[in-house]
C-alpha cells in the first residue's frame, strides 16, 4: 500500500493549512505531505513528513510527532488508496510561504474551513485538535464522499 504523510503545524489556537493548487485533491485546504520518494533521498516515512512540508510550505519541521494513521480506500480509484501517516508539528525553522503545490494560512481552531476540506477532516481534526491519538479506515464512493468511517481513539500508535 502507499505510505503517504500529514503534516499539521499548530501555534497558540491556530493550524497551518494549505490550499492545494495543482494535482491531487486540487482546491482543497489540507495539512501538508506527500509520499515516500526515494529518488529524493527519502528512507523512511519521517524522511518524507520533513521533505514534503519544506517542499509545499517552505519550512523545515522538528520534532514531528506521530499521532494517527488513516486506511484511505477509493474503490472506484484504487490509485488514490493510501495509508497516512499524521504528524503534529509544534516546532519549525522559517516562515511558512506559498510554494508551487500550496498556499499555506493559518486557521483559528473554531474557524477550520471544514466545507472546502477532505470529507473525513470534519471527524477527526477536532479529535486530534484535543490531543487525541487516533487509528481511521475511512472508505470513499464518487465525490470523493465518506461511504463507511471507523476511528478509533489509540494511546500507543
Ligand atoms: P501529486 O502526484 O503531486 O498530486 P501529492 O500532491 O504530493 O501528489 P500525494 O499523493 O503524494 O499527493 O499525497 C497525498 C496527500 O494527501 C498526503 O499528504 C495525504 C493527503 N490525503 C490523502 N487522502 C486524504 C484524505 N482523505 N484526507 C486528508 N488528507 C488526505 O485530510
Amino acid at each position: 500500500m502507499r505510505q503517504t504523510t500529514l503534516c499539521l503545524l499548530i501555534k497558540e489556537g491556530e493550524v497551518l493549512l494549505g490550499m492545494k493548487k495543482r494535482g491531487f485533491a486540487t482546491g482543497k485546504w489540507n495539512g501538508f505531505g506527500g509520499k515516500i520518494d526515494e529518488e529524493k533521498g527519502d528512507k523512511n516515512i519521517l524522511d518524507a513528513a520533513v521533505r514534503e512540508t519544506k517542499e509545499e510550505a517552505g519550512v523545515t519541521i522538528i520534532n514531528p510527532e506521530k499521532v494517527g494513521t488513516f486506511h484511505f480506500r477509493f474503490p472506484y480509484k484504487e490509485d488514490w488508496d493510501q495509508d497516512v501517516h499524521l504528524f503534529l508539528v509544534k516546532e519549525w525553522e522559517g516562515e511558512p510561504a506559498e510554494s508551487e503545490e500550496m498556499m499555506p494560512k493559518w486557521f483559528k481552531f473554531n474557524e477550520i474551513p471544514y466545507e472546502t476540506m477532505w470529507d473525513d477532516d470534519k471527524h477527526w481534526l477536532p479529535l486530534i485538535l484535543a490531543n487525541k491519538k487516533i487509528e481511521a479506515d475511512f472508505i470513499f464512493k464518487e465525490g470523493e464522499i465518506i461511504s463507511s468511517q471507523d476511528i478509533k481513539i489509540v494511546t500507543k500508535i
